[in-house]
């Protein structure tokens, strides 16, 4: 397929009329985005079947990554880009009067995730085929993904997300696929062999999302699962005149795949998340043995042709559905199948957080999968003999161990489960996987120390820097070539432009450009400080402490003091729709913003906003526009963070604590280059032990702080209470700290080409957080996969 623009252009027209049914002259930018989007597919999909072959020969062990979520963001733009096509489609466009940028701002992004961890999954599918690692990630085809977050008075309201209703250019469903998924029922032995009799059946059938490598013809792809009604309409009850009844179990089934819920770092606990959980991994089970056989190879090779990630514990079920496929279906005995398992499956740990680790009530489990349950067991007991065999008389170990929690109700603990089949267990950075180790999975680590790991998380370049960024990313292409696109340690050149005065204001001309865009928008000073905090909103996260800054710099101002230079304070992030304290520190951001933008004295040096509506569309637009990127978590709580890199791939420094990642960019790009505050993760977990109470911590300008907060409302009484009387996220603590790491930003400001030097060497040293380098990691750590080329 030649690619000029008029060989382009005349698709776009085809596509309109073949696939839309329209001609130019009533066409709407929805069509004309439509028609440019199945003009890029079409191209995709040579590379696609090409790669899909490959991966059916079985060139290569692939890689079948389990993950709950996804947040891809927008395709068009980052299509065109793997393609190399861009300037292609601009002037193809052009010809057709249509602007390319007006298309790809267009497009609504699949929101199929929740924040970090659903990103990450995006990433890593983008570096897997950019370094031409056959791979498959499997996940849910949420018809509703995470909701849109309106505000009104300054409260969150959340709304739908219907992302499919303007169409999906980029989904190819395939029809000949379709793998039904029991629940329920009983189990029946019949001569050693275990028969499961599903209550009810919901048919799995996937829709195929391409991802294209950038720079190599690879191109992998999502399959993401849909519910769909085993049978369609319930004759019998239609023919005694119950139509409502006839339909209801369609309703049902499908009700499986409706909605992404809606937490982060949190498990939902409810009958449906279970659901969804088993229901994908089963579908992605299914039809990896499928293509195994079809392939012609034996159900023994499972092992040796795939290597499956569990993205965190919400494929856990992959474990015994595994097991029972092997065993029930294909015949194998336990032995061989747990082979298979272990040899096969990894897993990902994502939170050390006590409330995020993922159990399931023992009741709901034997109701929903009774098979499974019978299985987990059998693991259980096969794993504690292995137990009390390595420690004898240790019972205490054996109950902390369990897979089976008895902590009041019984429950399934599903990081033990996932723990015990692995072969290999990861964290996200070496702070968080150290801290996992000594903690959490601490009697796992003593037991098998040879099968934890660490993989830091890296960010993907090529949409982060290259497609947010695409005035940075010519500057620095200009500079030391585009090599750095598909190797990102090449940033490194840039060390010897960092005392350049010339590339310097080249530099900074960037970031002002980047800022007046999103300033026109939001209506900020452009050439104040853009001081970003974007991320979930989390009490761990601590929000609450920047805006106590905030507080505390609002109240020097109406001292008549100085803040040294003018600053704007940006706030993005959804918070859950159940976590009461989190939407009221979005109020409180609100109700900031307007105290201080209604005082005089104040309003000048001053200005909060809070960009509402936190996606991945919205952030390409933030990282590039940031000078400070804020990461000030309670040390030891954020397993690694994703936006600290993005942010300082950007060039933004930061001002953080020693928490996940950031201890690795603190250490990359040099500790006079990073603004560190605050308690160390020991320090954190010292004070606790100690019986921590903020009335301990004595300082005038916190107190005001928190007195001005609740002076802004009555509605602001709990977090006020909160940080008086217990503040478990130790912000009092670390308030000091944290004003004074501040003021050294100030400082540090005041000077602005030795900013600008610092700025160029976040960069230039931060080539590591590329997740090329994390793939590359798993791929030999924990995958033992090459490449497809
Ligand atoms: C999140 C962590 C982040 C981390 C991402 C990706 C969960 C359970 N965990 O710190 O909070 O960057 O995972 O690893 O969402």
């Amino acid at each position: 397929m030649a690619d000029d623009p008029k060989q382009l252009s005349r698709d776009v027209l085809d596509k309109l009329y073949t696939e839309l049914a329209k001609f130019p002259g009533v066409a709407t930018k929805n069509d004309h985005y439509l028609a440019l989007s199945y003009a890029v597919r079409d191209r995709l999909l040579h590379r696609w079947v090409a790669s899909a072959r490959a991966i059916l020969e079985r060139k290569q062990r692939t890689v079948v990554y389990l993950s709950a979520e996804y947040l891809i963001g927008p395709q068009l733009g980052a299509n065109l880009q793997a393609l190399g096509m861009t300037d292609v489609a601009r002037a193809a466009m052009t010809e057709l009067g249509v602007s390319l940028d007006e298309l790809i701002a267009h497009e609504e992004e699949p929101g199929l995730g929740n924040g970090g961890l659903g990103r990450l999954a995006a990433c890593f599918m983008d570096s897997l085929a950019t370094l031409d690692i056959a791979a498959v990630g499997h996940g849910l085809r949420y018809e509703f993904g995470i909701f849109d977050q309106e505000i009104r008075d300054g409260w969150q309201v959340e709304r739908t997300d219907r992302w499919l209703r303007a169409g999906n250019p980029w989904e190819v469903r395939r029809y000949e696929i379709e793998h039904p998924v029991g629940f329920g029922g009983h189990v029946e032995w019949r001569g050693g062999r275990a028969r499961w009799i599903p209550e009810r059946v919901v048919n799995g059938v996937p829709y195929d999302v391409p991802v294209a490598g950038f720079g190599t013809e690879t191109t992998n792809f999502l399959r993401l699962w849909s519910a769909q009604a085993a049978e369609e309409f319930d004759l019998d009850a239609f023919q005694v005149g119950e139509y409502w009844r006839a339909v209801d179990a369609k309703i049902r089934s499908e009700n499986l795949t409706k909605v992404l819920y809606p937490n982060d770092s949190s498990p939902a606990g409810k009958q449906l998340r279970l659901e969804q959980q088993y229901f994908f991994v089963s579908c992605a089970l299914q039809d990896c043995i499928r293509l195994l056989l079809h392939g012609g190879a034996p159900i023994e090779k499972f092992g040796d042709t795939l290597a499956v990630q569990l993205n965190d514990t919400h494929p856990t079920l992959a474990i015994p559905e595994l097991m029972r496929l092997l065993m029930d279906v294909h015949g194998l005995g336990w032995d061989a199948a747990w082979a298979i398992v272990q040899k096969s499956i990894a897993y990902t740990n994502h939170t050390l957080l006590p409330e995020a680790l993922e159990t399931w009530p023992l009741p709901l489990v034997a109701r929903l999968l009774p098979r499974h349950l019978e299985i987990i067991y059998e693991i259980n007991r096969r794993f504690l003999d292995e137990v009390r065999a390595k420690f004898p008389g240790d019972d205490a170990r054996v109950r902390r161990m369990s897979v089976i929690g008895e902590d009041g109700d019984k429950q399934v603990r599903m990081a033990h489960l996932a723990t015990v089949a692995s072969h290999r267990i990861n964290g996200v950075a070496a702070l968080h996987s150290r801290l996992l180790r000594e903690t959490v999975l601490r009697d796992f680590a003593e037991l098998w120390p040879e099968k934890f790991t660490n993989v830091t998380n890296g960010v993907t370049p090529r949409r982060f820097i290259a497609l947010a960024n695409p005035k940075l990313a010519s500057l620095v292409t200009d500079a030391i070539g585009d090599g750095w696109v598909r190797d990102l340690d090449r940033l490194r050149e840039l060390e010897r432009f960092a005392g350049d005065a010339a590339f310097g204001e080249k530099w900074r001309a960037v970031k002002r450009a980047n800022k007046a865009e999103l300033a026109e928008r939001f209506r900020f000073d452009p050439s104040a400080l853009l001081d970003a905090q974007c991320k979930r909103i989390h009490e761990y996260k601590r929000q609450h402490l920047n805006l106590l800054h905030v507080i505390a710099l609002w109240n020097r101002l109406r001292d008549g003091e100085d803040i040294g230079a003018p600053r704007t304070i940006l706030f993005a992030g959804k918070a859950a729709p159940a976590y009461r304290a989190a939407k009221l520190i979005i109020r409180l951001a609100h109700g900031i913003a307007d105290a201080v933008a209604a005082d005089p004295r104040a309003r000048d040096q001053l200005r909060v906003v809070f960009v509402p509506d936190f996606s991945v569309k919205v952030a390409q637009r933030i990282y590039p526009a940031a000078d400070l990127s804020e990461q000030i978590s309670t040390a030891g709580l954020e397993a690694s963070g994703t936006g600290n890199m993005k942010f300082t791939l950007n060039g933004a420094l930061t001002i953080g604590t020693l928490d996940g990642a950031n201890v690795e960019i603190r250490e990359a790009v040099g500790a006079d280059h990073f603004f560190l505050f605050g308690l160390t993760a020991e320090q954190v977990a010292a004070k606790q032990a100690a019986g921590y109470h903020p009335r301990d911590v004595r300082d005038t300008e916190l107190a005001r702080a928190i007195a001005t907060m609740g002076d802004l409302g009555e509605i602001y009484a709990p977090l006020v209470h909160d940080l008086r009387e217990r503040d478990p996220f130790l912000v009092c603590a670390d308030f000091r700290a944290y004003c004074d790491a501040q003021r050294a930003v100030e400082a540090a400001w005041r000077d602005r080409a030795a900013w600008t030097r610092s700025s160029i060497l976040n960069v230039a040293r931060a080539g590591k957080f590329s997740s090329d380098r994390s793939i590359r990691e798993y791929a030999q750590l924990v995958w033992n996969v090459g490449r497809l080329t």
